[in-house]
């Protein structure tokens, strides 16, 4: 039986990958952060299986780090922990770059040190782009490994700095260490402060007569690209890398691309209702530097790793809106 490690366990991507590889017939060590009231709605039926164990850990902690490697030596580590909010990293740039790049090198040290035949999956980002794209031949614009990267928040050069140390210990001492270039992914685990789930909480508060009349659902910049894929159809990408024969860097994406207003017209258009009613732009959800345009081109991953997304646009939309109708009924 395989050992992995789960660092975030607690979050969107590590429940879903947690679940996925105890079915594949892993032990999975979910590794969560302590808090004075635990936080464990998304794995509670993690904590029933019979090969999960949860551990408390804190990346931030180079002893903790050493100490958990050490124990478990295990086969893979999945690197999920991070202060992942965009918005909150101008606000919290230190502690951002803490977790996000200092705790991804505790990790990596702690590899070297104790467990060198640990592979490694660090979760990068789309947003490590920024503002660069190519441009292919029908003048179509997207990103894909080759496209220069040029991060426009703390959160993205955070993470570019701990993509590139998992390129110099892949390099220098051989860790078997790949980055999942991954594009927004959603679900209807999504935390609550994240663009998509925020609109569709507020469109099942509104159908089940919880919002009062004049409660606007408050917004920043709608005019922003993203491809947006289903987080199941993503966690499955990181484990192909991680037995893969060679490690490497892979974009996950499903090579489409919306604005934050279609993805409001998709959701709601499924109750005929139009969501200029309902919405109020508020400059409190403008960044002081934004992304305009994501769009992936997972080429790469498609040919090597036979990796495939499930869920187009329209599914993941409905997906979360009627999962939200029923937790809010
Ligand atoms: P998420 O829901 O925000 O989960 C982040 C997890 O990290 C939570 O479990 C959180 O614990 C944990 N964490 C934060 N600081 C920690 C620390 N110091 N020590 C231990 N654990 C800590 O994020 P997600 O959407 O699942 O994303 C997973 C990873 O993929 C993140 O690294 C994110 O940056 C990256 N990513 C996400 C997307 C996306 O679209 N979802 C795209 C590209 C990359 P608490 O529950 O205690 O807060
Ligand atoms: O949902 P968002 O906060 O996601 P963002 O910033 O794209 O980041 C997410 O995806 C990244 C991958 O590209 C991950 F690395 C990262 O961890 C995270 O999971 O915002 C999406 C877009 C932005 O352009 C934002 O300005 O929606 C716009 N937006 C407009 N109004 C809003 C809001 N975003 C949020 N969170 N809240 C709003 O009210």
């Amino acid at each position: 039986m395989k050992t992995a490690l789960i660092s975030g366990i607690t979050g969107q991507d590590g429940s879903y990958l947690g679940e996925y590889l105890l079915d594949l017939g892993y032990k999975v060590v979910g590794l969560h952060r302590r808090s004075s009231n635990h936080n464990i709605s998304r794995i509670e039926s993690l904590i029933k299986h019979k090969n999960f164990i949860l551990q408390e850990f804190d990346l931030t902690d180079p002893s903790d780090c050493s100490s958990t490697i050490k124990e478990y030596a295990p086969d893979e580590f999945y690197n999920l922990a991070a202060q992942s909010h965009v918005a909150t990293s101008f606000k919290q740039p230190t502690t951002t770059f803490e977790i996000n790049t200092v705790g991804v090198t505790n990790l990596l040290e702690s590899i070297r040190l104790h467990s060198p035949d640990t592979k490694f999956y660090q979760a990068s980002t789309s947003e490590m782009f920024g503002r660069n794209y190519l441009v292919d031949s029908q003048g179509e614009k997207y990103q894909n490994e080759q496209t220069p990267m040029l991060p426009q928040s703390p959160y993205a050069c955070s993470k570019l700095c701990s993509h590139h140390m998992v390129h110099i210990y892949r390099h220098s001492y051989n860790l078997f260490g790949c980055s999942g270039i991954l594009f927004n992914h959603e679900s209807p685990r999504r935390g609550a402060n994240f663009v998509t789930r925020k609109i569709t909480i507020y469109l099942a508060k509104l159908i089940n007569g919880l919002i009062k009349d004049d409660e606007k659902l408050r917004l920043g910049n709608i005019e922003a690209y993203r491809d947006w894929g289903h987080a199941q159809d993503y966690v499955k990408s990181m484990h192909m890398m991680l037995n893969h024969d060679i490690p490497d860097d892979y974009v996950i994406a499903t090579g489409k691309t919306h604005s934050v207003k279609d993805f409001l017209q998709e959701a709601f258009q499924l109750w005929d209702l139009d969501y200029n009613n309902y919405i109020q732009i508020d400059p409190e959800f403008y960044r002081p530097c934004e992304v305009e345009f994501l769009k992936g081109d997972a080429t790469k991953a498609r040919q090597t790793l036979d990796w495939n997304p499930e869920y187009n646009f329209q599914q993941l939309v409905a997906n979360m809106v009627y999962s939200d109708l029923e937790l809010f009924r």
